[in-house]
């Protein structure tokens, strides 16, 4: 059931617990059905039922995030909701038994299917493993989350591209404001499947232009959900077009109520979000950069292939804190790129969710001890170096 309605008597969802003096960033609890999220929070990407290279085992004992994200896209192609709704959702199909938030489709469907037509009924699109043709309505992947049984669970949006004339930008966020309208019509009559309430969030657009993201903020801010996302971000525009976007959209958006920055994005843009007052992140870049060899570490970014580690025995990262960082050298992590061994993405792909949940959690712990500002401004300078 939608919580958060101005008619709703259910308790809110997300508790305050500090916000930093020396900018916008806070600290706070989202409750969900399958536990609390402490935030600011990283949610590694568990596209298809599997967040890459690790273990469901490793994930929660080494990297130990409190939510993870899945995507309706995938799982509606492969496996099919038949399957999941079989197994009694993506939790005991994937054997993961804590929060869950599916991102919608709303943006995969522009990246990864090959011909699509986005209509004001919804978006007709060809599956980018067979070709097979679907069409994609806001009442359709309400449905097709229901099954999948997130905790959390998107509102269906159009992502739009980076450049993209004010136009075409405006036309498309108003089409979102009516399919946000017609996902939560369509809430209303659907009770979640598994008998625990899934929380709705709507997503803001409006490209870069600052009219339109304020116009789509308040819209969204009225809406009443329990949390709140940004969408149409990192795709492509300059670092302060994202940064400048996010402090406008975060400045209407109701402090009380969580906000999810989407698919953002590098260590650097994380700690400046957070100091504009994003609570949530999620990004295929830990994951994905890992399997191409590159490692981001407090003191930088390392690409593992390099031929200068070759003899490097030094620890993978020694200010690392999961335990490949100080298992592994540099030299054995290189040899099994050069080598194309399994192991050498799974260990780099731990490296990268422990460096980004440790950001995130070490974040945290400097806003609620009052020394975030001066920490975030250190470590950004560190983070963006090549080493
Ligand atoms: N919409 C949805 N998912 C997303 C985005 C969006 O705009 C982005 C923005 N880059 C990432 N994931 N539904």
């Amino acid at each position: 059931r939608i919580q958060g309605d101005s008619q709703n008597t259910k308790p809110v969802a997300f508790t305050l617990k500090h916000t930093d003096p020396g900018s916008k960033a806070r600290a706070g609890v989202l409750q969900t059905a399958h536990g609390e999220i402490g935030t600011p929070i990283f949610m590694p990407v568990g596209t298809a039922g599997t967040v890459k290279g690790v273990h469901q085992r490793e994930l929660r004992n080494d990297v130990d995030p409190d939510v993870i994200l899945g995507n309706t896209y995938h799982l509606f192609l492969r496996p099919g909701m038949e399957i999941l709704e079989a197994a009694g959702g993506l939790h005991p199909f994937m054997g993961w038994d804590r929060p869950i938030l599916t991102d919608s489709g709303g943006y995969q469907v522009y990246s990864l299917s090959g011909t699509r037509k986005i209509k004001e009924e919804g978006v007709k699109f060809q599956s980018h493993i067979d070709g097979s043709r679907h069409l994609f309505t806001p009442e359709r992947v309400m449905e097709l989350q229901r099954s999948i049984g997130a905790d959390i669970i998107m509102a269906f949006d159009e992502c739009t591209p980076y450049p993209c004339d004010y136009r075409y930008a405006k036309r498309s966020m108003d089409m979102t404001h009516r399919w946000l309208d017609r996902c939560m019509a369509h809430l209303e009559e659907a009770p979640p499947l598994y008998g625990f309430d899934q929380l709705f969030f709507p997503i803001v657009q409006g490209s870069v232009y600052k009219d339109l993201r304020k116009a789509s903020a308040e819209y969204i801010a009225n809406a009443g959900a329990p949390g709140n996302a940004i969408g149409g971000l990192s795709v492509g525009e300059p670092a302060e077009e994202l940064y400048g976007m996010a402090e406008v959209v975060c400045d209407i958006l109701p402090a009380e109520k969580p906000r999810y920055l989407m698919g953002v994005g590098t260590p650097a843009n994380l700690l400046e979000c957070i100091a504009l007052g994003v609570d949530m992140f999620d990004c295929v870049m830990p994951t994905r950069n890992a399997r191409n060899g590159m490692l981001f570490t407090s003191e930088g970014t390392i690409n593992i292939k390099n031929k200068k580690w070759e003899a490097d025995f030094s620890p993978l990262d020694p200010m690392g804190h999961t335990f490949v960082d100080t298992e592994y050298t540099r030299a054995y992590l290189r040899h099994l790129f050069a080598a194309n061994e399994y192991l050498g993405k799974q260990i780099a792909t731990l490296h990268n969710l422990g460096f980004y949940l440790w950001l995130v959690r070490e974040a945290r712990r400097r806003i609620l001890d009052g020394t975030f500002a001066g920490w975030k401004s250190e470590m950004v300078q560190k983070l963006d170096k090549r080493l």
